[in-house]
């Protein structure tokens, strides 16, 4: 079976942490290493996060240690209404051993992408800062990228402000790089991933699985549900970064659409806003696939199909 190479840069995060346990465990991907930008919490909370997952899990994956600040904002922007005070509330983990490499993602990305064919898949599902940075740092990389499938933006509404998507609002300077870079990127934004919203009968679905990665999911789901009902009021959270992962094991999962997509960097109120050309508007050729619906049966089979692989 052809695996999909991919390097996971996110921010754990509850979502984050399914979309770890997801790839590094699905017999299509290949997960080669797993970046870590601050986000959802500070960077070191989110390193710290995705460690336990990967040590609770088993999972020998190498984790890198990114950016703690955004390019050109002087303040990191983080989501601890949504995530809690340490980004993963809710589980419970034992005494962490495991360690981050000592090598910077920024370099990870870099040295990765320029020892490789072509054929590696950036999945980032946090601020975009390590990437943009690589970008930034070494040009060359851009070519060697085969595909950016991120979790980000909206070309609808937003959920930290009005207009924008945490991910793009957290740096909005870093998804500007990305998405001018002349690379295919698929944007999974908040229209698609609000329609992946994990109801208590999929916690319960998933919890009767009885693995180690069935309680996991189901401790993380049940404090991220409670926290989406405060701020927004819905029954079950949306399961936004694990909708990149299940389109790269099923493309067939998720429609897109080709859209030009711009990232609003110079207004003070729409800062970070994506905005999507839907209609083509402005003839732009477009440089986005950008996902608007979802296959709920098929998404959440994929994810419980994820999680049985784990005994
Ligand atoms: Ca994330």
């Amino acid at each position: 079976m052809d695996k999909r190479k991919i390097i996971l840069d996110c921010d754990p995060g509850h979502d984050d942490a399914v979309a770890i346990m997801m790839s590094a465990i699905h017999p299509k991907i290949d997960l080669l290493g797993i970046t870590i930008v601050a986000g959802n919490q500070t960077l070191e909370k989110t390193t710290r996060n995705a460690l336990n997952v990967c040590q609770y899990l088993n999972i020998d994956t190498k984790v890198y240690s990114g950016c703690s600040l955004p390019m050109v904002r002087d303040k990191q922007v983080i989501a601890d209404d949504i995530h809690g005070e340490t980004g993963l509330d809710g589980p419970v983990f034992d005494t962490l051993t495991r360690k981050a490499e000592d090598k910077h993602a920024v370099n990870y990305i870099i040295d990765t992408l320029m020892e490789s064919d072509g054929d590696i898949t950036l999945v980032p599902t946090g601020p975009l800062t390590n990437i943009a940075m690589a970008m930034r740092m070494e040009p060359r990389i851009v070519d060697k990228i085969q595909e950016i499938v991120l979790m980000g933006g909206a070309y609808q509404l937003g959920n930290v402000t009005p207009a924008a998507e945490f991910n793009i609002l957290a740096d909005a300077e870093a998804a500007h790089v990305v998405f001018t870079s002349g690379r295919p990127v698929v944007m999974m934004g908040l229209d698609l991933t609000r329609q992946a919203l994990c109801y208590p009968s999929i916690v319960e679905r998933m919890e009767k699985i009885d693995t180690k990665a069935a309680h996991l999911f189901a401790d993380l789901m049940r404090f991220f549900g409670q926290q989406q009902k405060k701020v927004f009021g819905w029954e079950g959270g949306p399961l936004h970064d694990p909708t990149c992962i299940a389109y790269l094991i099923d493309p067939s999962v998720i429609e897109v659409k080709p859209m030009y997509t711009e990232v609003e960097i110079r207004s003070e109120k729409c800062y970070g806003r994506t905005l999507c050309d839907y209609f083509n508007i402005t003839k732009e050729e477009p440089n986005s696939l950008v996902a608007v619906k979802l296959d709920n049966e098929k998404f959440w089979d994929i994810v419980e199909e994820c999680i049985k692989l784990y005994n």
